[in-house]
């Protein structure tokens, strides 16, 4: 806990928090959490959010709200469910989407954890309005999570961010490479989770997509801290090349957030902050970040990115990052 910390902060937490929960849903569910948002072009903000029901399994319910804060008309039933029956790797539900806008295909890329007995994988669907998607299926087996696009070709291929867990369990993210986001290649690992004692050693995740700055690519990350009390999910940031994306440019020393209030500390998951998207202020600086909490509710931050770039630089891991 940072709670005397004396330090300024990077990241204000909003005074409404937790801005959705399970009570505000329009049906009955067990916990909503871990979303995606975009800016939609009628101005309204749009949270696509991981909603778990009383059975365990989680599918996605949009709600939308002109001020990102509050009002927000929450879709009816489900807005994207899991598919089992033409999509198999679905069949114990579909989890924390992360959602980006793809000028080229005028469409939202939303990737997604899929679920099922053959572990977690990623799954990539398209949508233009989040009523109708064209679902591309599963594009990195499992154990695979933590996926976005980048939202635009690099030296003429997509980009795509995501977190495989091989046999020795060490999780790391990776980037790969399609000409047409259905094969994916060249595959490089872009950040290596650091060991022993650190706030993100052995286990790191992608955490919301990345953000295009005139000094790079702007990465919050998640790291897992494993402790005899149950693991904490702590965020931390990196900085990678605009044309080169595989290379990390900075990587956060310290974490900038992570579980402080009670909404984070405690929930069917406790200590968990886990944010999967966000939408830039008019200000084109102002970072609001949507976050799941200790998996039981949605929240909001908000910090500048410029001064996350100035702090990230002063406090920034020398070496390379892919060593840990
Ligand atoms: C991760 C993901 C997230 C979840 C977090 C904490 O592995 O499954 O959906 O919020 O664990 O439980």
């Amino acid at each position: 806990m940072t709670q005397c910390d004396p330090r300024p902060r990077l990241i204000s937490r909003h005074a409404a928090n937790p801005i959705l929960t399970a009570c505000d849903w329009p049906y009955f569910v067990n916990s909503v959490f871990n979303p995606g948002a975009c800016r939609l072009a009628s101005g309204e903000t749009l949270l696509l959010c991981r909603v778990e029901d009383c059975t365990g399994i989680s599918h996605f319910c949009a709600a939308r709200s002109d001020n990102g804060v509050d009002g927000w008309r929450i879709d009816a039933e489900p807005t994207l469910a899991s598919d089992p029956e033409n999509f198999p790797e679905e069949l114990w539900g579909i989890e924390d989407p992360r959602i980006v806008w793809l000028p080229e295909r005028e469409s939202f890329a939303v990737t997604y954890t899929c679920y099922s007995q053959r572990g977690p994988g990623v799954s990539l669907a398209l949508t233009k309005d989040f009523k109708h998607f064209e679902r591309l299926g599963n594009i990195m087996p499992a154990e695979n999570k933590d996926a976005a696009l980048l939202p635009r070709r690099i030296n003429g291929r997509w980009v795509l961010i995501h977190r495989p867990v091989p046999v020795l369990r060490e999780a790391h993210i990776w980037m790969s490479f399609s000409p047409d986001l259905k094969h994916w290649g060249d595959h490089t690992l872009v950040l290596g989770a650091r060991s022993g004692a650190w706030w993100d050693a052995n286990k790191i995740g992608l955490a919301s997509p990345l953000i295009e700055t005139a000094k790079g690519w702007l990465m919050l990350y998640h790291g897992v801290r494993n402790t005899p009390a149950g693991c904490l999910y702590r965020i931390g940031l990196a900085l990678y090349d605009l044309e080169d994306p595989t290379h990390c440019l900075q990587r956060s020393t310290k974490w900038i957030m992570g579980p402080e209030t009670t909404y984070e500390r405690s929930g069917d998951v406790s200590d968990v902050v886990f944010p999967c998207g966000y939408v830039i202020g008019d200000d084109g600086d102002t970072l609001n970040i949507y976050y799941g909490a200790a998996d039981s509710s949605i929240a909001l931050a908000s910090g500048s990115i410029g001064e996350m770039l100035d702090w990230l630089r002063e406090n920034n891991t020398p070496g390379n990052p892919r060593d840990g």
